[in-house]
């Protein structure tokens, strides 16, 4: 089912999502971004998918981060949800198009990656 990526990464992806009530999950595509410390991500919707009916799954390894979610302008207020090595966020249905964004990274060491974060989000492109 999942022809565009390991299946053991589909399936956790698709575990994750029915997890948090978004079942039927079949990511056909994975963004991975490193991030060295000092690296953010600013606030952003995602938007490059067809398809805004299949959840976001995002998977963090590595040194720790702080995930920032926020509403549905920009200038929403946002709420800090520290993330670590092993977590895995879902946001989908009403909650989508949400914007969000990664504080810059702390300095730090992590046995499974070094001195960085790596963040995979799955995706239905559509
Ligand atoms: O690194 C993260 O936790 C979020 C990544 C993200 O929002 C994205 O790649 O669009
Ligand atoms: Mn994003």
């Amino acid at each position: 089912p999942w022809p565009t990526m390991p299946r053991r990464f589909g399936e956790l992806a698709a575990r994750a999502a029915a997890q948090a009530g978004y079942s039927g999950f079949a990511p056909d595509a994975c963004l991975i971004n490193r991030y060295e410390p000092g690296a953010r991500l600013s606030l952003h919707q995602d938007r490059n998918e067809r398809d805004f009916s299949a959840p976001i799954v995002s998977v963090s390894l590595g040194l720790p981060a702080v995930f920032l979610f926020g509403g549905g302008r920009r200038s929403d207020p946002t709420t800090r949800v520290p993330l670590v090595h092993g977590d895995v966020a879902v946001w989908g249905g009403p909650s989508r198009l949400r914007y969000h964004g990664v504080l810059a990274l702390k300095d730090g060491e992590h046995a499974a990656t070094g001195n960085c974060r790596i963040n995979l989000t799955f995706r239905r492109a559509g």
